[in-house]
């Protein structure tokens, strides 16, 4: 249970921690970059999509958090870069090797110079730092752990590594379960953003393949369970969908109700207070939580930014009221 909840200081210096994954988390992640100084605002990012390729270490969602926060993500996709070309990828597949997973030319330069920092035994931590400083991105970005901690997913006979599943299998191979590593641990930076954080806001990431990895880190769900600060969770689902990637589906597959109250109760008592679409108006009522309905849908920069700023003065509202 929390300790006494600390009343936030003034909005401009309040230390801001974002749990981000995939294109949802790294579009709320920038959302907030646009009004909160950077030297309050920590972006967590999970880490279990991460995956060898080509002898290269892959981060995604790392990737994605910093070329959106960048401006420099592919608005289309959502992940890799703008303006991309894919000379090198074809020519790989044209020799036969791996062409199923499409890695831009301008992103195999990331892939690259991280497998080489990495390799001269820089933790993912500082190469993620380093690559940031190249991008000038100002926010403190970290992985949730420097150690590996690949998400597998099981199905039927088989336990998929996270990328065959969700890129060469299309996220069609119905989900049984979400298999977490049982022995990763966090890193000090992230444990200290943790401890002086003010707010904790759970970006709208799928709650099962981008936030739980990141829960499931030690001692990260402890730490938030007892530590004072407000979080306040964003729903990846509205009006009964997804709004991008796989989360709709595993939600049916798992048996859950696909909607954002489901979302909510998942998250449970870890939360305080949860942000839900105005086209689900009404569903949570009755929910023993603080909700804030509004339009949560991210079609624009200026959307990012907007919802940014409502959650912000949401956590802030649920922190004057714990
Ligand atoms: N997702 C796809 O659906 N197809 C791809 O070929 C693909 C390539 C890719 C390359 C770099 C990168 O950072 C992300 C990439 N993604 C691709 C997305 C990635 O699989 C997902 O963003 C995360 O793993 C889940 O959010």
């Amino acid at each position: 249970m929390k300790s006494e909840s600390r009343p936030p200081s003034s909005v401009t210096n309040l230390k801001i921690v974002c749990l981000a994954g995939g294109v949802g988390g790294a579009k709320l992640a920038d959302g907030l970059a646009q009004i909160v100084p950077p030297e309050n605002l920590t972006v967590v990012v999970n880490t279990g999509d991460d995956f060898a390729h080509l002898g290269l270490k892959i981060c995604p969602d790392l990737d994605t958090v910093m070329y959106t926060l960048a401006g420099a993500a592919n608005l289309e996709t959502g992940w890799g870069r703008a303006g991309e070309s894919w000379r090198t990828v074809a020519e790989v597949g044209r020799l036969g090797g791996p062409d199923w997973f499409h890695l831009g030319d301008l992103d195999l330069a990331t892939h690259l110079v991280r497998t080489q920092l990495l390799g001269e035994g820089m933790s993912l931590t500082a190469v993620t730092g380093h690559i940031c400083r190249h991008f000038n991105i100002q926010p403190t970005i970290l992985p949730m752990s420097d150690q590996p901690a690949p998400t597998l997913i099981a199905t039927g006979a088989a336990r998929l590594s996270f990328q065959t599943w969700f890129v060469k299998e299309r996220w069609q191979p119905p989900v049984e379960q979400v298999v977490l590593p049982d022995d990763v641990r966090a890193t000090p930076a992230v444990l200290k953003a943790l401890e002086t954080a003010d707010l904790l806001l759970i970006a709208p990431s799928n709650p099962f393949v981008s936030v739980a990895p990141i829960l499931n880190v030690y001692p990260i769900r402890a730490m938030i369970e007892d530590l004072p600060q407000a979080v306040v969770a964003v729903t990846p689902i509205i009006g009964g969908q997804a709004v991008k990637g796989p989360a709709a589906k595993m939600m049916q597959e798992m048996g859950l109700p696909v909607t954002a109250r489901a979302v909510a109760d998942y998250y449970g008592d870890l939360i305080d207070g949860f942000v839900y679409d105005q086209q689900d108006a009404g569903s949570l009522d009755g929910l023993n939580m603080a909700c804030l309905c509004v339009d949560t849908w991210m079609h624009t920069l200026a959307d990012r930014r907007r919802l940014a700023q409502e959650v912000l003065n949401f956590a802030i509202y649920v922190a004057g009221n714990e």
